[in-house]
């Protein structure tokens, strides 16, 4: 068999089946996973600072219930409350709406879900619920999405992955971000400051506010906060 015969045989098998792979990909983008994942993924907050996360869901289809727990680190973050998202609650067909629970423990919120009468669920993505917390104390938290079930209108589980998020408190004026705001923090604003952005000695974790030059604004908020 000549070169030009193979090239020939390989040319007729890609066109007989360019419908088959063109129709499979098409396939795999339509059916990709679902997922259900913290938003943002990564926020950085304040001490005594009160932030709002959100549990979104992507790529979902006919979805009427869904239940999971956000488990946190209780030593640095205290739910203050829970609100279900708009993804069922705004799209459903069902007159009823949707009944929505919550209950906040120790160091995890438990949320539950489910659209009220016999109807159809809701496809594509957006948000199923969301926490806000008040940040007590330094330090990380990861945003533990765990025992999630989603349901379709079958009432069969729909396979997903869940994706946490983390949560870094800070404390205004701990330049060195070593927990507590005192004479070091001082010392490495007052190395750069006058500086601005660009300039050789200009150190971005000195300039605070984040305005673009390390100055008595900066060193006011280390003052501020010195023990
Ligand atoms: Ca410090
Ligand atoms: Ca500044």
């Amino acid at each position: 068999m000549n070169n030009k015969t193979i090239s020939g045989i390989i040319l007729v098998f890609i066109l007989i089946n360019i419908p088959t792979l063109t129709f499979n990909l098409v396939t795999v983008q339509a059916f990709s996973e679902p997922i259900i994942f913290v938003d943002p993924a990564a926020c950085i907050v304040d001490v005594d600072e009160t932030f709002t996360v959100n549990i979104n869901v992507e790529n979902v289809a006919d979805l009427i219930s869904y239940e999971s727990k956000l488990g946190f680190n209780k030593t640095i973050l205290e739910p203050i409350a829970v609100e279900e998202g708009s993804f069922i609650r705004e799209q459903t067909p069902s007159p009823l709406g949707t009944f929505f629970l919550s209950i906040i423990e120790d160091d995890f919120v438990h949320v539950a879900c489910v659209t009220l009468g016999n109807y159809s669920g809701v496809s594509g993505s957006g948000s199923l619920f969301n926490v806000t917390f008040n940040a007590t104390k330094t330090g990380t938290s990861n945003l533990h999405l765990y025992d999630s079930i989603l349901l379709d209108s079958s009432v069969t589980q729909i396979v997903h992955d869940p994706a946490d998020g983390e949560v870094l408190v800070t404390m205004p004026g701990d330049v060195n971000n070593d927990g507590v705001v005192n004479v070091l923090d001082l010392t490495i604003v007052s190395l750069s400051y006058g500086t601005f952005e660009g300039e050789p000695d200009y150190n971005p974790d000195a300039d605070i506010n984040e305005d673009g030059i390390v100055d008595m604004r900066d060193l006011a908020k280390v003052a501020r906060n010195l023990v």
